[in-house]
């Protein structure tokens, strides 16, 4: 018998134990910064040191975190689990890879800078300004590497490859407010695979779930993989 196929989504939910704020909870992100000012190419263009500063913070926040027991969890069920177990992130921190595990991040990463003249991508300094040139082209248009609203998150072919070949599909600690990541659930589904939401409350998705357990993810994840 093969082992079965797991695609683990993550959210906000799952670093919030390691100091890291959520977008949508009570004194959230999104509570202190508009998206539209920081969380857009338009707001780039309009104020790069805001958006600089805005990430900067966030960089240094994750620069301090430490993974907690559901990174490590995941980390262990991917070491651990006799088929594939892929995550999916949305989150930009690096908490899954410091727990030891791999995840692929659909809305790019703190620790990297693009070019948006010329595509080079490098390590981010801790502290990104406008006037870092790039080493490649030399253009002073460095942005954090990550994917904003309105712009086409990263690897979603090979993330609907996953979706779609699954046998157990989990989101852990994400609101289901934003697409496409909001839509894995119904897609893995369509493809038969069963489907558990693993969250403190319930999401704007919880009706689509097979199965759910609530709690906080640093209780419920390890609880689920052993
Ligand atoms: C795209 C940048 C086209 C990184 C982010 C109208 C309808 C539907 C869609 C749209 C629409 N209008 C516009 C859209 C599209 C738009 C969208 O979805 N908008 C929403 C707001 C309606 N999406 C886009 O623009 C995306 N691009 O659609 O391109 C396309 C797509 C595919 C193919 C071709 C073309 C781009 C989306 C990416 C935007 N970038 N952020 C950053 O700054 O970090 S999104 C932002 O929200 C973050 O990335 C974050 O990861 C993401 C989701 O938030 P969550 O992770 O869920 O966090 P949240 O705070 O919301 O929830 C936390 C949850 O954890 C809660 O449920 C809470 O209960 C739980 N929790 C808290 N603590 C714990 C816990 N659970 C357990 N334990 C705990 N301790």
């Amino acid at each position: 018998m093969v082992a079965s196929k797991i695609v683990i989504l993550t959210g906000a939910g799952i670093s919030a134990e390691s100091g890291l704020g959520t977008f949508r909870d009570n004194g959230g992100l999104w509570d202190r910064h508009r998206i539209e000012d920081v969380a857009t190419p338009e707001a780039f263009a309009r104020d790069p040191d805001l958006v600089h500063s805005f990430y900067n913070t966030r960089r240094a926040q994750a620069a301090q975190a430490e993974p907690n027991p559901a990174h490590f969890a995941l980390a262990w069920l991917q070491a651990d689990w006799p088929g594939e177990v892929v995550i999916v992130t949305q989150n930009v921190d690096w908490l899954h890879e410091k727990a030891g595990g791999t995840a692929i991040h659909m809305h790019g990463e703190l620790s990297r800078a693009l070019c948006a003249n010329c595509g080079h991508r490098s390590p981010a300094p801790l502290v990104m300004t406008p006037a870092d040139p790039c080493r490649a082209c030399g253009a002073r248009a460095t942005r954090p590497d990550i994917v904003w609203f309105g712009e086409i998150p990263y690897r979603m072919e090979e993330i609907a490859d996953h979706l779609h070949s699954c046998d157990l599909f989990v989101a852990i600690g994400t609101s289901g407010q934003v697409y496409p990541a909001a839509g894995f659930v119904t897609e893995a589904a369509y493809a038969g695979a069963r489907t558990l939401e693993i969250n403190m409350t319930d999401s704007e998705t919880s009706a689509a779930f097979d199965d759910h357990r609530v709690g906080l993810a640093s209780q419920t994840v390890p609880a689920w993989v052993t």
